[in-house]
């Protein structure tokens, strides 16, 4: 069994970094704070067996030599975050894939397959709204193209990279051939579990995130002087999108639609709104759904563009594909939760995960850890030690199964 207190002594010591005035985390891709963070998991790797390396995207490899000459198995998640991120939401997935090696090494069990740690670049995709660059990058799905996404403050990717260190080699460089497999430990981030009153579950496939950046442009104009009829007014041209945007993934359960980012210009008291920039994130475990949401809120946005002389652009910041989790992987992820005295519950992710990358190129399983009412990307995102070490044991049973498949 691994050692939790290893374990969560280390997701405390990670916490610490890029902790936020509430008690939160944020550690942007290519920032100094994520720079530190790999630091720290380079040493836990290290002292858990695993030859360290870096690819040309910056994703933090840590390799263990299998017995035989088998294809790879792929452990991990990622340690990037949300802007007030909570401490679970990726470092979970992450220790306790070093601490299941660790834990082997230090029972001095042999393992066939060659396995490898991956900590993936920039999951959340929070810098660039661009996300899941180390897992493309892994699959040989990221292109030079898509490195010229600009933060808020206009730099690239491609910058960001290589000022971290970064990008000396072609991205073609970080692909990885001839997988079996990759298994993730992740928070639920939903209430799930916590309804079922279970501390584990197991994953059924994982809803494919649809991003899209909507720009509303009218006039600004004097607020004061410009009668109600005249305007060309952005923002309320906004909100009535915004507001049916929800009624139509509400038509839909359980899709659903979010609007987490929005920017007003000029965005003063005194001058109607002549631009309004805002993001919607829809989500669905079945694509056709999804596709209708995001067609049906196209349609009611142009309308309200043409009905009020505003001109509307939209952008795709990015398209993933749900996924469902292999078969043969649920079972053993089931069985291994069985052998451990867990009732077995198996659930779909709402949330978007590394695994939909690697859609029809290898299997991939998730276990998923309780989370404390639900809340993530939120300082207040908790999950207990013991249903910590509950996924860590799922994923050390999981990996001895998958090895003897
Ligand atoms: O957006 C997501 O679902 C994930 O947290 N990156
Ligand atoms: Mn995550
Ligand atoms: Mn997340």
């Amino acid at each position: 069994m691994i050692n939790i207190k290893r374990l969560t002594h280390r997701l405390e010591e990670l916490a610490q970094i890029g902790k936020t005035p509430n008690n939160g985390v944020k550690r942007f891709s290519f920032t100094k704070e994520e720079q530190e963070a790999n630091k720290l998991v380079e040493g836990y790797m290290r002292e858990a067996g695993l030859k360290v390396e870096y690819d040309v995207v910056g994703n933090l490899i840590g390799t263990l030599a299998g017995s035989e000459d088998l294809p790879t198995i792929l452990l991990g998640s990622h340690i990037d975050t949300v802007p007030d991120g909570g401490k679970f939401d990726g470092p979970v997935g992450v220790l306790s894939a070093i601490e299941v090696i660790q834990t082997l090494n230090e029972q001095g069990v042999k393992i066939r397959h060659p396995v490898k740690v991956i900590s993936f670049k920039d999951e959340e995709g929070s810098r660039f709204g661009f996300g899941m660059i180390g897992s493309r990058a892994v699959v040989g799905t990221l292109m030079e193209e898509d490195l010229l996404r600009k933060d808020e403050a206009g730099i690239t990717i491609k910058q960001a990279m290589k000022d971290a260190g970064f990008g000396d080699s072609p991205l073609e460089s970080a692909k990885l051939d001839n997988i079996k497999a990759f298994l993730e430990v992740h928070i639920e981030q939903g209430k799930v579990l916590e309804r079922k009153n279970v501390g584990v579950g197991n994953v059924t496939g994982i809803a494919g995130p649809l991003w899209l950046k909507f720009h509303l442009q009218g006039l600004a104009e004097h607020a004061g002087a410009t009668p109600m009829d005249e305007r060309q007014d952005a923002l309320v041209g906004a909100s009535l999108i915004i507001a049916e945007a929800e009624k139509i993934a509400k038509r839909f359960p359980p899709a659903v639609a979010t609007v987490g980012k929005i920017a007003v210009k000029p965005n003063a008291v005194n001058v109607i709104p002549s631009d309004v920039e805002w993001t919607i994130d829809i989500r669905s475990t079945d694509e056709a759904q999804r596709n209708e949401i995001e067609q049906l809120i196209k349609q009611y946005a142009q309308q309200v563009a043409d009905e009020r002389d505003l001109t509307l652009h939209i952008t795709e910041l990015q398209r993933i594909d749900p996924v469902q989790c292999d078969p043969e992987i649920q079972a053993m992820i089931q069985e291994s939760i069985r052998e451990m005295g867990e009732e077995v519950v198996s659930l779909p992710s709402g949330a978007g995960h590394d695994g939909m990358q690697f859609k029809d190129r290898f299997p991939i399983g998730m276990i998923f850890v309780k989370s404390i009412n639900g809340i993530s990307h939120n300082p207040k995102e908790l999950s207990l030690d013991e249903d910590i070490e509950k996924g860590a044991n799922v994923l050390y049973y999981t990996l001895l199964k998958l090895d003897q498949a």
